[in-house]
């Protein structure tokens, strides 16, 4: 079988999450260490130009984004550590909600904390991948109390949801917990005021512990060309079609191209479609080095419109 290579540095909160999920899941797993910063050729050699970490290798299959991500290891074998009890549904959906609300305010919280501190090609490249267009540093000061006191209010009611004592949704540790986790993990690295602030919401604290202590997997080195010679030497195994249940007028093997459905500065990824069902689309990709590869994205989230 083949391994898991997950592409991602360690500071990365997203990547975080899929590491503390592997934990869950006690996988083996290689890691590779990619820069902060585009360029990142050997990345999105692999991508087709997606730059966001972390990303997903499995042989020549290449999976981008954490919820498509964490699909991919359900089905590799670990659908019951990361989500027992059958919650994987109740914990996406309460994942998609710390991502796409909570995680984005935090992130406002700490680059803005970070504006004297951070070097500015870093702020600028964040800036203009998680902000709204137009975006000013002048703009992010002036929104602070505001946003940390929206923060506040999802950090208490999450905190609430877990007064009775259990988890967020199953009685073991779930992916909702761990995104519980990654984000508690964020705001106490990160913001100096972070762990004044956690410290009022001991049951954050307490899940953020449990999933802790879970680790994050047993994983070893692996470099990036090695990666890449590894897609060579594979060839997809995903699936390939069209799922009858999805409503589209897109065919096989039409170009396509794919992007996050938010104002962002990301690239759109072009190739040709290889699957579609109603929680994923695939499109293959040749690229020189790395041969023929298959890259994955949820629906989720992005936008696919036949190439222009
Ligand atoms: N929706 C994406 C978001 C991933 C994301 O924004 N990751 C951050 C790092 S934590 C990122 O890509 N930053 C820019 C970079 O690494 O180049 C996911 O769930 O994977």
């Amino acid at each position: 079988m083949s391994e898991l290579i997950l592409h991602h540095y360690w500071p990365s909160p997203f990547a975080h999450k899929v590491r503390l999920a592997l934990g869950l899941a006690n996988a083996k797993w290689l890691s590779v260490e990619i820069p902060r910063i585009p360029p990142k050729p050997l990345l999105t050699s692999l991508t087709g130009g997606y730059r966001r970490t972390p990303v997903l290798q499995i042989g020549a299959d290449v999976y981008c984004d954490t919820q498509n991500i964490i699909r991919a290891l359900a089905d590799f074998g670990f659908l019951s550590a990361i989500f027992p009890e059958g919650c994987m549904s109740k914990a996406l959906a309460f994942s998609a909600w710390i991502d796409d609300t909570v995680f984005e305010l935090a992130a406002r919280v700490v680059i803005t904390n970070a504006l004297d501190t951070a070097p500015s090609e870093f702020i600028k490249d964040r800036g203009d991948l998680y902000f709204e267009l137009g975006w000013t540093i002048e703009k992010l000061n002036h929104d602070l109390s505001s946003v940390v006191l929206q923060l506040d209010a999802k950090l208490k009611n999450i905190d609430d949801i877990l007064t009775c004592g259990g988890n967020i949704c199953s009685k073991e540790l779930s992916y909702a917990d761990v995104s519980v986790a990654y984000l508690a993990w964020f705001l106490r690295g990160r913001w100096s005021d972070g762990p004044k602030v956690l410290s009022r919401y001991p049951n954050i604290c307490r899940i953020e512990n449990a999933v802790c202590n879970c680790g994050e997997g047993q994983y070893q080195d692996l470099g990036g060309q090695e990666a890449i010679k590894i897609a060579n030497d594979n060839t997809p195994k995903s699936l390939v079609g069209i799922d009858s249940s999805v409503m589209t007028e897109l065919n096989l093997n039409q170009r396509v191209g794919i992007r996050p459905r938010t104002q962002s500065s990301d690239p759109t990824v072009c190739g040709a479609l290889r699957y579609l069902d109603r929680q994923r689309v695939s499109i293959n990709n040749t690229e020189k080095e790395v041969g023929a590869i298959a890259v994955h994205f949820p629906i989720s989230g992005y936008e696919i419109n036949l190439e222009v």
